[in-house]
This record gives C-alpha cells, sequence and structure tokens, in this order.
C-alpha cells in the first residue's frame, strides 16, 4: 500500500521556541519512515508581518538547519523553501477566490495579529488561504502542528471540500495531528498566552538556540503564583504550563511529577525544569552548530527538496487549473 502522505511548515518569522519544539518539530522525525513528508519553510507566511530582509535570510537557514539537527533526513523527507515552489502562491490565488470573507476574517490569529500590527495588509487576512495552499498542493493526508493551528486547518478542510464539490473531486480532506502533550506550550511571563516566537518580551519564550544559561534564567524567572503547591490545574496555569513542558520532554505523566514534587517548593521544581529542558535540547543544538556552518550543504538540501516538490505540485495545479477552466499551457 502506498505510504500516506504529510505537509508541515514553520514559518522562519523568529528564532524557533520550545513551543514550536514540543508542538510540531520533534514530532517531524518520528513520522519519516511511515509517512510521506514534506517539510517547508514557510517564508511566504512570513512576510505577513513585516521582516527585516537580513534577518529574514539568516532565520531561514537557521529554520533549515534545525530541521537536520532535529533528525529530518533529506533522503526520507522532502525539505524546501516555501518561495522556491512557486506553485504555492498560485494555488493561495485560486483559493482565494473561493474563500469567504467573512471566514477570513474570524481567524483567531487574524484577530490577534491584526491588533497588534500597526498596518494590517491584506497578506495577513490571507494568511489561512496559502496555508491550506501548501496543504493541498501535495494531497496530504495529516498536518503535524501544533493545537494554535486547528482552526487553520478546518478552513483548509472546508475549502477542500467546497472546490471538490464545485468542481469534482480533487483534493485530499486532510486531519490534523497534534501532540498528546504539549500541544500549545504557554507564554513563561504570561501563561494565558501561547509561546510565541514573535513576542516582543524576551523572557516570555525559550528558545531552541538560547545558551544554557539563559534557558535557566528565563525558567526561574517564570511566572508562577502564591499557592506553594505544584499542581496540574488550570487554576496555577504558569506551574501548569512547567509541568507540560517537563512532562512533554521526559514522558513522565503530569501526575507522576505532581507526586515527585510533593512537599516540595517552586525553587527546586524549576531547577529541575530548566534541567531537562536543557538536557532535552542539548543534542539538537549541538547538531546544529555542526550543521549551520554547511552552506554546500544546506543549498544541497533545499534546491533538490524545491526540484521534488515542484513536481509534486505542478500535477496537482495542473489539475486545479483545467477544472477551473484555463487553457493548458
Ligand atoms: N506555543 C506553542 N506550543 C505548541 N506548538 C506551537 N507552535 C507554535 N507555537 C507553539 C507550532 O509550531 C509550528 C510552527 O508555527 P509557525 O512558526 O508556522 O507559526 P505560529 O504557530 O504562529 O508560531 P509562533 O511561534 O507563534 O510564530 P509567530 O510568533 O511568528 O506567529 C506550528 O505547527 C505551530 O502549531
Amino acid at each position: 500500500m502506498d505510504k500516506k502522505t504529510i505537509f508541515s511548515g514553520i514559518q522562519p518569522s523568529g528564532s524557533l521556541t520550545l513551543g514550536n519544539y514540543i508542538g510540531a518539530l520533534r514530532n517531524f522525525s518520528e513520522l519519516q519512515d511511515e509517512y510521506n513528508c514534506l517539510y517547508c519553510i514557510v517564508d511566504l507566511h512570513a512576510i505577513t508581518v513585516a521582516q527585516e530582509p537580513k534577518e529574514l535570510r539568516k532565520n531561514t537557514l537557521d529554520v533549515l538547519a534545525l530541521y537536520l539537527a532535529a533528525g529530518i533526513d533529506p533522503e526520507k523527507s522532502t525539505i524546501f523553501i516555501q518561495s522556491h515552489v512557486p506553485q504555492h502562491a498560485e494555488l493561495g490565488w485560486c483559493l482565494n477566490t473561493i474563500t469567504p470573507l467573512g471566514q477570513l476574517q474570524r481567524m483567531t490569529q487574524f484577530k490577534d495579529k491584526s491588533q497588534r500590527t500597526k498596518e494590517v495588509d491584506a497578506g495577513l487576512l490571507n494568511y489561512p488561504t496559502l496555508m491550506a495552499a501548501d496543504i493541498l498542493l501535495y494531497q496530504a493526508d495529516s498536518v503535524p502542528v501544533g493545537a494554535d493551528q486547528k482552526q487553520h486547518l478546518e478552513l483548509t478542510r472546508d475549502i477542500a471540500q467546497r472546490f471538490n464539490s464545485r468542481y469534482s473531486d480533487t483534493f485530499t480532506v486532510p486531519e490534523i495531528m497534534t501532540p498528546k502533550v504539549g500541544a500549545k506550550i504557554m507564554s513563561l511571563q504570561e501563561p494565558q498566552y501561547k509561546m510565541s516566537k514573535s513576542s516582543s518580551d524576551k523572557d516570555s519564550y525559550i528558545l531552541i538556540l538560547d545558551s544554557e544559561d539563559e534557558t535557566r534564567k528565563k525558567i526561574k524567572k517564570a511566572v508562577t503564583d502564591s499557592v506553594g503547591v505544584v499542581n496540574f490545574t488550570d487554576e496555577q496555569p504558569g506551574i501548569k504550563n512547567l509541568i507540560t513542558i517537563y512532562s512533554s520532554l521526559t514522558g513522565k505523566t503530569p501526575e507522576d511529577i505532581v507526586k515527585m514534587y510533593e512537599g516540595k517548593g517552586y525553587g527546586e521544581f524549576k531547577s529541575d525544569v530548566a534541567e531537562v529542558v536543557v538536557e532535552g535540547l542539548r543534542p539538537i543544538r549541538t547538531k546544529f552548530e555542526e550543521i549551520r556552518n554547511d552552506k554546500e550543504y544546506l543549498e544541497k538540501v533545499y534546491r533538490e527538496g524545491a526540484q521534488k516538490a515542484s513536481f509534486l505540485g505542478t500535477k496537482t495545479l495542473r489539475k486545479v487549473h483545467k477544472k477551473m477552466g484555463f487553457i493548458p499551457r
């Protein structure tokens, strides 16, 4: 039987956080043997909010090196940069024409980001249709993402179904695949919000590439509460988040962790969480240092990846053009 297809992407809109790692990146390599995987660095998405061009170039190569350091193998998976495969933008345009404006305006991410941005451009509103194009272009069966992307995935499914019923069966309707623990890692400073790489408060996130000392300091400073007991409850969102991080990096259940810290203070708990994070990220940080400076290797990976992705993307796009009534090229 043919392997099922998986697509996922990460924006090079900053340096990747522990949230990106636990919610998405670290699950990517585990799927490579069972699925036909495509992993993209979605630079076209990153420009939906203002980016410094030099920074964007650096971040794009950093994300690529992190993909490789996290164990994504270019012999098994297709790794590529979104802007190198123009079919994404082309399909995105077509899908925009069958997506109701109101549906895009109701997206939580659009509402959140447009509140934080001085000038809201059309690209931010159309982000989800481009994301739908990313996924549908490869007829992906499943999309491994963090829980924050659930609404966008639902919109993708809607768009696929709308296209299929309007023009006949064309797209696979994809399923979301979220991790059991750690699908949403929260900010260390405002645990009611998710940890985000574009946050203006550096203490709110841990970057995969933060130094070990910086990581320890940020966890020490993490907001907790006055209860003073390590509990896994919504009433103690800061502590709950630290337990989630601990649990997702060690495989221990939240209940086990609560038991381990019975009668112990937050200080000891936090310093253990810090060690778990430092240990958990050390292998990927070390590998990243080895890979990031090998420009030739990185170039080979993204060029070959774009070729493979482009071949697959063209197949779907031809079908779409034909069904929508375009004259074949
Ligand atoms: N806090 C999080 N917990 C779990 N998963 C998360 N992801 C992001 N934040 C968390 C998952 O990481 C993948 C890549 O996300 P993205 O960069 O494409 O966009 P995002 O979800 O908007 O991530 P950020 O860090 O919040 O980026 P900015 O600040 O630029 O918007 C996705 O699978 C996402 O679910």
